[in-house]
């Protein structure tokens, strides 16, 4: 049986100069976040993950959220057309990796997408309308998955960087939402939603893995709420990391 394969990337050396629409620029201690990343690494290593890490680069600060790079289904690997132009450059790598596991298509201008617009739950693909991915990256998106019996709907996502910066599943028909930037439920009228705690607006981004979800350290009041539904939690810190906007979603591709 094919192992479980999660890729990830090394962190860039020049992450300080990462794109950034929301958040304040901080100085991010590369040490640490290395420190940081390596240890999510080890946890996906600990659940089971077979974790493959391609190089990071100098030249792209913001590869290690590699997730934004691809959309990977079990049938087809859809490289992205990331919306920051800064970005584009690091898919190659991520092509070559998946080129020998998967069919691979490309998004082709002038759409933009990125995988961290792309929630998957089952055969229904919610796609973010956000400050990174536009409709065109939507329709190409859908033309090349309904094929294959996945259905595509489109959210449009206000104040916020992706849309699994607001949703993520932590169940097979459960999310995690920071309601406000979704707005309305319509589209996700069939799951159950735990919103995140009002006072951790930034704690939606969960990493569901088999039966059991990575969370942010720092969500104390968010990760109670989990709990207090039954759901296994596994706190990890990686505030380095969201000092640039990403979160725990966006630093692997997982070949489930
Ligand atoms: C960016 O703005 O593209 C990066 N600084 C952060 C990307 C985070 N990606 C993700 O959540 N999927």
């Amino acid at each position: 049986m094919m192992p479980k394969v999660a890729f990830t990337r090394g962190l860039s050396p020049s992450i300080n100069h990462c794109e950034l629409v929301f958040a304040q620029r901080r100085p991010i201690d590369v040490n640490r976040a290395r420190e940081q990343h390596r240890a999510y690494e080890a946890l996906l290593a600990e659940q089971g993950w077979e974790v493959r890490q391609l190089p990071g680069s100098a030249d792209f600060p913001d590869c290690v959220f590699i997730e934004d790079t691809a959309v990977v289904l079990d049938e087809l690997a859809v490289l992205t057309r990331p919306g920051a132009e800064s970005r584009r450059g690091e898919l190659p790598p991520v092509a070559e990796a998946l080129g020998p596991l998967r069919r691979i298509a490309r998004i082709e201008p002038p759409a933009t997408l990125d995988g961290g617009d792309v929630l998957r739950m089952d055969k229904y693909l919610y796609v973010g309308l956000s400050p990174r991915t536009n409709p065109q990256g939507v329709e190409q998106l859908r033309r090349l998955v309904e094929p294959l019996g996945y259905e595509v709907v489109a959210v449009p996502v206000h104040g916020s960087l992706h849309l699994k910066s607001a949703v993520t599943a932590i169940g097979p028909k459960e999310l995690l939402m920071n309601v406000a930037p979704i707005g309305s439920l319509v589209a996700f009228a069939d799951f159950t939603v735990i919103p995140v705690h009002p006072g951790e607006p930034h704690a939606a981004n969960a990493l569901l893995l088999d039966d059991v979800v990575l969370f942010s350290a720092s969500a104390p009041r968010t990760c109670e709420r989990l709990s207090r539904a039954g759901i296994r939690t596994i706190p990890i810190d990686l505030s380095e990391l969201a000092k640039a906007e990403g979160g725990l979603t966006c630093c692997s591709l997982l070949l489930r």
